[in-house]
């Protein structure tokens, strides 16, 4: 199968020869950019780049069409799977594969997809950047981030795309469509290949810095410490059991860094990221509000400061109803049963929200296992999502 086959060859474009990482600017980014452009070439797409490593390739229609965007990323997480990011786009290409050349001709819209450079965050530890880029919402503060070289965003980009003026603004878009790996366990339970998100939860993401006092390991008393890991420790198990208390609230702290660490050294500083998610905003606000304090009372308890920095809020985004309703049909013309599921896990369809009705569809993924190498998606559930793009578009056409 075509678009399978190419997701393992994309799979094989890493920034690390023993694991799939593939971070934003970096040469592995450049060479799998380098062969998305063959590829939406070889499907006959006209292909442009921009400032920020994204990649859109459009039918060709002329440029006052409606257009109807389908999109994903193709960065990853380190020890990535496959298939996070990388089937959207492919499935995307295939779809339009998949049509005939006069079906093309004859559709009322373009058809543009969008390969995004940086979803995951993983380089400078705020999400979404190739789609903000693209949809607008581009901060000042994105590009001072610095990434653990200290290189900064800003300086890998050049001078006159540093605010870039969104390609994607509201009202130009009849939608957009995201295909994406389920990353969780539901579909794979129904025993069903594909469904149609609903919502997408809310995410903060805060860095937090506790800072205590360096003290001899051997010789400074217990109840004299100022020990900054301990008290970082103490706060990772108290946003794990608000998590757990609380339905449907995921914490996870994913990095945690001592500074000038050293075993016989009582730890003076430690600086830890918060991820944390709700479907409900306030519900979110209000477990960030319960984690400050925490944060503040572990401080004076133990005689450490602490600064708390939001990294980036991003609310719960609402699929659009009508567009989801398309899908839906497309996936009823060969499902007999249609799943609808919310999103723990963001995607570009976030950022694409503010300018555009969005729907996105899920693809079974084995054990729900993502952002990881066991990650895997069948031939046969991927080309079921191939396929049903293509009907979908079918189907936007007849509408
Ligand atoms: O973290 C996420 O939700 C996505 O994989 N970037
Ligand atoms: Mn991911
Ligand atoms: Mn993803």
């Amino acid at each position: 199968m075509l678009t399978w086959d190419r997701l393992q060859t994309l799979g094989g474009i890493s920034d690390e020869p023993a694991r799939l990482k593939r971070v934003f600017a970096s040469p592995g980014m450049r060479t799998a950019a380098a062969q998305l452009f063959e590829w939406m070439r070889a499907a006959r797409l006209t292909v442009t780049t921009d400032d920020w490593g994204n990649l859109f390739a459009r039918t060709p229609h002329p440029d006052s069409m409606p257009l109807l965007v389908i999109g994903s990323h193709f960065d990853t997480v380190p020890g990535a799977g496959k298939y996070d990011g990388a089937l959207g786009i492919l499935a995307a290409i295939g779809a339009l594969e998949t049509l005939s050349q006069d079906e093309i001709k004859h559709l009322p819209f373009a058809v543009e997809i969008a390969a995004f450079s940086d979803e995951e965050g993983t380089r400078f530890h705020t999400t979404y950047l190739g789609s903000r880029a693209a949809a607008g919402g581009i901060e000042p503060a994105d590009l001072a981030r610095r990434d653990s070289s200290g290189t900064t965003l800003a300086s890998l980009i050049p001078e006159k795309s540093r605010q870039p003026s969104p390609r994607y603004t509201k009202g130009k878009l009849l939608a957009y469509w995201e295909a994406h790996i389920e990353q969780g366990p539901v579909l794979e339970k129904l025993n069903l290949p594909l469904g149609i998100v609903t919502a997408i939860a809310g995410q903060t993401r805060a860095k937090i810095r506790f800072t205590g006092r360096a003290a001899h390991a051997g010789t400074c008393p217990m109840d004299m410490r100022h020990d900054a890991l301990a008290g970082a420790a103490e706060f990772v198990l108290a946003a794990e059991s608000l998590a757990r208390e609380t339905p449907d609230l995921v914490a996870t702290v994913g990095c945690l860094d001592i500074a000038a660490p050293a075993s016989n050294v009582v730890p003076a500083a430690t600086d830890l990221t918060l991820d944390l998610r709700h479907p409900n905003d306030s519900t979110r606000s209000q477990s960030i509000a319960t984690l400050q304090s925490t944060a503040e009372s572990i401080a004076k308890k133990r005689g450490l400061t602490h600064a708390w920095e939001t990294v980036q809020e991003n609310s719960a985004v609402a699929c659009d109803p009508a567009q989801s309703r398309i899908l839906e049909a497309a996936v009823a013309a060969n499902q007999k049963e249609v799943p609808r599921l919310s999103s723990g896990a963001g995607h570009d369809a976030v950022a694409m929200s503010k300018v555009a009705p969005v729907a996105m569809l899920f693809v079974r993924c084995r054990g729900g296992v993502s952002h990881h190498p066991d990650e895997y998606a069948s031939p046969a559930d991927v080309a079921a999502c191939v396929e049903t793009l293509a009907e979908g578009i079918r189907r936007l056409a007849r509408q």
